[in-house]
C-alpha cells in the first residue's frame, strides 16, 4: 500500500498517485449511475452504488488509492440540517438552528451514517490489497461555512459576522466531536487513511486561525491517534502556505508522533513549505492544467515530481477534477508521473 506507507513517512519504490474527486461527473460510467438518482444525498447513502463509483476510477486508471464516494455534507445532514442539491446550483441546507443539533446523540448520528460505513466495508472487500482506501470529512470550519451560509456561498458574510460569537464555539466543539466520531467509524469500517478537507480555510480571518482551524484539527488528530495510532491523517486546505506551515508547527509541538501529512492546493508553492517541515506532502497540480491536458500539464507535473523527489510525497491535484475534463487527460498525466 504505497500511499499509506508514504503518508507514514516511508520512501517507496515508486511515486504513489490518486486524484481528488476522482469518482465523479467527468466519468461517463459515473453519470450512468448518477442518472438513477434524483436526490444526490440518496446516492451517497446507497452502499452498493457508492461502492461501484468508488471503484470506477481504480478500474479505469489503476490509481494507488480510492476515496470513498460520499460527501462532506453528510455531517450536517446527520445533525438534522437536511441537505439537498438543486441542479446546477450546488448544495442547499435547511435553515441553520444550532439548538436542534446539540442534542443529537452519537448513536443516532452513527446509525444515520451507517450506509457510508457499509460502503466502506464493501469497497475495502473489493479493492486490491495494495491500494489504500481513504475515508474523509470536512473540517469543523468548512462544515460551519456550509451550515451557517445554508449552502454554497459567494461572500461568506454570515459566517464572517458570526464566527466571533459564543454560539460559534458551541458549533465548532460539536463539529469537532462529530467529525472525530465519523472518521473513527470510517476507520473501523475499513478506511486505511483519513483526509480532512478544509476547503474554505482561506475565508477564516487570519488572526483567528488558531481558534477556528488549528485547535479543532489538533483535537481531532489527537483523538484519532489514541484509538488508531497507525492510521495516517491528511489535512488538506485551500489556504495560504503560511497556514500549512502553522499546522506543521502545531503538529510538531503537540503531536510529534502522529502520522500527519499535508495536502496542498495549487495556490501554494511546494518551495514555500518544504524548508519548514519534514511532514509528508500531497498535491498539487492545478486541475485547470489537467482540463487542458497538453504539454504545459506535463511540464508542471514533472516540476512537482522533481521538487519532491527526495521526500515522502503523494502526487495529486491541488483541488478536485473539473467536470469537463476528458478522461484521456488523466491517462496522459498518469503516464507522465509514472515515467512511461
Ligand atoms: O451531481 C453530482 O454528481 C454532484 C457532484 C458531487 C460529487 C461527485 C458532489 C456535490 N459531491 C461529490 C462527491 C465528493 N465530495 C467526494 C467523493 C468523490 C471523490 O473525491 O472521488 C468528496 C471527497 C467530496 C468532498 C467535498 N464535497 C468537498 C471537499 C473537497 C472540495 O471539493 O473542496 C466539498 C467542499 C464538498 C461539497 C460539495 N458537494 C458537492 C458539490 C458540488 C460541493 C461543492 C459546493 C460548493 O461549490 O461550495
Amino acid at each position: 500500500m504505497i500511499v499509506r506507507e508514504t503518508l507514514l513517512g516511508k520512501k517507496t519504490a515508486r511515486l504513489p498517485l490518486w486524484f481528488m474527486r476522482q469518482a465523479g461527473r467527468y466519468l461517463p460510467e459515473y453519470q450512468a449511475i448518477r442518472h438513477n438518482f434524483s436526490d444526490f444525498m440518496a446516492f451517497c447513502y446507497s452502499p452498493k452504488e457508492a461502492t461501484e463509483v468508488t471503484l470506477q476510477p481504480i478500474t479505469r486508471f489503476d490509481l494507488d488509492a480510492a476515496i470513498i464516494f460520499s460527501d462532506i455534507l453528510v455531517i450536517p445532514d446527520a445533525l438534522g440540517q437536511r441537505v439537498s442539491f438543486k441542479k446546477n446550483h450546488g448544495p442547499v441546507l435547511e435553515k441553520y438552528k444550532i439548538k436542534n443539533y446539540v442534542d443529537v446523540d452519537d448513536d443516532s448520528f452513527s446509525i444515520d451514517l451507517a450506509p457510508v460505513y457499509e460502503a466502506i466495508s464493501q469497497t475495502r472487500a473489493k479493492l486490491s490489497k495494495d491500494k489504500a482506501l481513504f475515508g474523509f470529512a470536512g473540517t469543523p470550519w468548512t462544515l460551519a461555512c456550509y451550515m451557517i451560509e445554508e449552502g454554497k456561498s459567494e461572500h461568506f458574510s454570515k459566517i464572517i459576522n458570526h464566527c466571533s460569537d459564543k454560539d460559534f464555539d458551541v458549533l465548532l466543539d460539536l463539529l469537532t466531536h462529530k467529525v472525530t466520531l465519523h472518521l473513527k467509524n470510517q476507520i473501523k469500517a475499513g478506511a486505511d487513511v483519513v483526509q480532512l478537507f478544509d476547503s474554505w480555510a482561506i475565508k477564516a480571518p487570519a488572526e483567528d486561525r488558531e481558534r477556528l482551524l488549528i485547535n479543532p484539527f489538533i483535537k481531532i488528530a489527537k483523538a484519532i491517534h489514541q484509538d488508531f495510532p497507525s492510521t495516517p491523517i491528511v489535512y488538506y486546505s485551500r489556504g495560504e502556505a503560511s497556514l500549512s506551515v502553522a499546522i506543521a508547527r502545531a503538529v510538531e509541538e503537540h503531536l510529534p508522533d502522529v502520522p500527519i501529512a499535508l495536502g496542498l492546493w495549487q495556490g501554494v508553492d511546494f518551495a514555500d513549505i518544504t524548508p519548514h517541515t519534514t511532514l509528508p506532502l500531497q498535491g498539487n497540480l492545478d486541475p485547470e492544467l489537467l482540463l487542458q491536458g497538453d504539454e504545459a500539464m506535463e511540464i508542471a507535473a514533472k516540476k512537482i515530481c522533481s521538487h519532491m523527489a527526495e521526500r515522502p510525497f503523494v502526487f495529486n491535484l491541488g483541488h478536485g477534477i473539473i467536470k469537463e475534463t476528458p478522461p484521456e487527460n488523466l491517462t496522459r498525466l498518469i503516464r507522465c508521473v509514472r515515467g512511461g
